[in-house]
C-alpha cells in the first residue's frame, strides 16, 4: 500500500500561538471503504470520533480527553476512517498475527494508522452494569462468520498495562450470522452480543473479534468499560447516516493574494475532499495588519447549501449562505496570524463567494 503524507499546520492565536501539526495520510481508494466498528461500548477510535469528530482541533481535548488527543495527533485518519481497523488473510490465527501489546491496532495494521489505540493510559471508559450488550455496526453488510467478545480478567488495569492475549477471557460469541439476520440501521446493520460479568467491578477492556463474511477479513476492537461505574450509563450509539467514506485530505494552503487591511481579515476556501452526497470544506482565516478579536466568514453558494457539521467555528446554513463565526479559542488573532475551520456539506461541492468580517 502506498500512502502520501501531508502536513497541516494551523495556528490558533489565543495566548501566544498554539501550533499543532496533523499528519494526514492520503489513502488509495479501495473498493470496500465502509466496514464496521463496535459502537457500544464504543471502541477507542469510534469513541474519539464520536466525542471529537466535529471539533478535533479543539485544544481542550488535550486536558479533557488526553488519550483521544494523543490519538488525533498521531493520525486523525484513525478516527475519520473509524471503520477500517482490520486484517486480511489471518486464517483464524489471530494470536499468531497480532503480537501482545498491539491488540488494539490489530498488530499495527494499515501501515500503523491505528497504532495510537495501543497507547496505555486513562482512556474514557463507558459505564456499564454487570450485564450489558456489545453492539457491532456493519456498514458494509458483510455479516459474520463469527464474533467473539473477550473481557480482561479481574485485576487487569488498562490504565497502566498493555493488553496481552493472556489477559483475555472469552465471555460471549456467535457463529455464522448473515447480515440479513442483523438489525437494519442507517444503511448498515448492527447486532448485539450479551455479556454478563457477575461479581466484577471497575475498569476493564472489552476485546471484540469480528470475522466478517467477506474475503478473510478479521476486525479487532478495544473498548474501555467501567463496570458499575458512576455517572450515567452510555447507551450504545448509532453511527452517523453518512460517515465520511473517503478520508479528508488537506490541499496546500494558499495565502490570499491581496493582504487584508488593518483591522480586517481575509478568508480562503478550499475543498478538502468529496464523496457521494457530500464534501468537506476548509477555510483559512487570516488577520490583516492589525490584531482582531473575532471573525465571521460568509460563504455564498450558487444554490442552497446544507451543512451537517462544522469544527473550529460555529457554522450555520441559511438559503445559499453558510455563515461561520469563530469559537472561543480561535477568535483573537495577532496581526497576520491564521486559523482555520472546516465543515461537512451536503450534496455536490460548488465554489462559493467568500467574505470575512473582523471584530476589533
Ligand atoms: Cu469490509
Amino acid at each position: 500500500m502506498s500512502s502520501t503524507l501531508r502536513t497541516r499546520v494551523f495556528v490558533s492565536g489565543l495566548v501566544g500561538a498554539v501550533i499543532a501539526a496533523l499528519a494526514i495520510a492520503v489513502l488509495p481508494a479501495g473498493p470496500a471503504s465502509a466496514h464496521g466498528n463496535v459502537t457500544g461500548p464504543a471502541s477507542r477510535n469510534y469513541g474519539c470520533y464520536e466525542r471529537w469528530g466535529s471539533k478535533f482541533q479543539d485544544p481542550t481535548m488535550a486536558t479533557e480527553d488526553p488519550m483521544c488527543w494523543q490519538a488525533w495527533q498521531a493520525d486523525p485518519n484513525a478516527m475519520w476512517n473509524w471503520n477500517g481497523l482490520f486484517r486480511e488473510g489471518v486464517a483464524g490465527n489471530h494470536q499468531a498475527a497480532i503480537p501482545d501489546g498491539q491488540l488494539c491496532s490489530a498488530g499495527h495494521t494499515q501501515s500503523g494508522r491505528y497504532n495510537a489505540m495501543d497507547t496505555v493510559g486513562d482512556w474514557k471508559a463507558a459505564a456499564v452494569g454487570n450485564s450489558f450488550n456489545v453492539r457491532l455496526f456493519d456498514g458494509a453488510l458483510h455479516g459474520a462468520d463469527y464474533i467473539r467478545v473477550y473481557v480482561t480478567r479481574a485485576g487487569f488495569n488498562p490504565v497502566t498495562t498493555a493488553l496481552k492475549w493472556s489477559d483475555l477471557e472469552l465471555v460471549s460469541q456467535i457463529g455464522n450470522t448473515p447480515a440479513a439476520q442483523w438489525t437494519a440501521v442507517n444503511g448498515g446493520v448492527q447486532i448485539d452480543l450479551p455479556v454478563a460479568l457477575s461479581g466484577r467491578s471497575g475498569r476493564a477492556m472489552v476485546y471484540t473479534i469480528w470475522q466478517a463474511s467477506h474475503l478473510d477479513q478479521s476486525y479487532y476492537f478495544c473498548s474501555d468499560i467501567n463496570i458499575g461505574g458512576g455517572g450515567t450509563t452510555t447507551p450504545p450509539t448509532t453511527p452517523p447516516t453518512t460517515p465520511p467514506t473517503t478520508t479528508p485530505t488537506t490541499p496546500p494552503t494558499t495565502a490570499p493574494t491581496t493582504p487584508p487591511a488593518a483591522g480586517a481579515c481575509a478568508a480562503t476556501y478550499s475543498v478538502a475532499s468529496t464523496w457521494q452526497g457530500g464534501f468537506q470544506g476548509d477555510v483559512t482565516v487570516k488577520a490583516g495588519s492589525a490584531a482582531i478579536k473575532g471573525w465571521t466568514v460568509r460563504l455564498t453558494y450558487p444554490g442552497s447549501q446544507a451543512v451537517q457539521q462544522g469544527w473550529n467555528a460555529t457554522v450555520t446554513a441559511g438559503g445559499s449562505t453558510v455563515t461561520a463565526t469563530n469559537v472561543s479559542y480561535n477568535g483573537a488573532l495577532a496581526a497576520g496570524a491564521t486559523t482555520n475551520f472546516g465543515f461537512i456539506g451536503s450534496g455536490t461541492s460548488t465554489t462559493p463567494a467568500v467574505t470575512c468580517t473582523a471584530t476589533v
